[in-house]
């Protein structure tokens, strides 16, 4: 009888440490003035299992996409991608320059300080789970860092 309560709440308790993601440094590019689609960059790290970042949503941006910049013949280009890998134990850096969340369609303007929310969709072990967080809004020229 103890034995099976035991296994039974090691059952329960897997799902959640195949979910235990850590997400730091979340923040988003301050638009310039008209500019309606902006990018989304943090560190992402799946600690206990292979995950995988199959979408996001922001209530700020009609669309949300996972894209990749890469170079072409020489130029930089960006593509929406399915998904961003997250191998277990290593974090991941959205930054840019590489692999971003594209805010598409604000619905209103951004300006440096304001907070984002994100939820940022994983899947684990065949389970997804949402993942809120915030995005503090940053103007990366007027601080000196690209
Ligand atoms: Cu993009």
């Amino acid at each position: 009888m103890k034995f099976s309560a035991l296994f039974l709440s090691f059952l329960i308790a897997m799902p959640a440490l195949a979910a235990d993601i850590k997400i730091e440094n979340a923040w988003v590019r301050a638009p310039a003035p008209g500019q309606a689609v902006v990018g989304g960059f943090l560190d992402i790290t799946s600690r206990q299992s292979d995950a995988s970042l199959i979408s996001a949503s922001s209530p700020v941006a009609e669309v949300t996409e996972l894209h990749e910049m890469s170079m072409k013949d020489g130029v930089m280009i960006m593509r929406p991608i399915p998904y961003i890998r997250l191998p277990k134990g290593q974090t991941v850096k959205l930054a840019p320059g590489g692999l971003h969340i594209m805010l598409i369609d604000l619905k209103k303007p951004l300006k440096t300080g304001d907070k984002v929310a994100l939820t940022l969709k994983i899947l684990s072990d065949k389970k997804t789970s949402l993942h809120e967080i915030t995005a503090e809004v940053r103007d990366p020229l007027a601080s000196g860092k690209r």
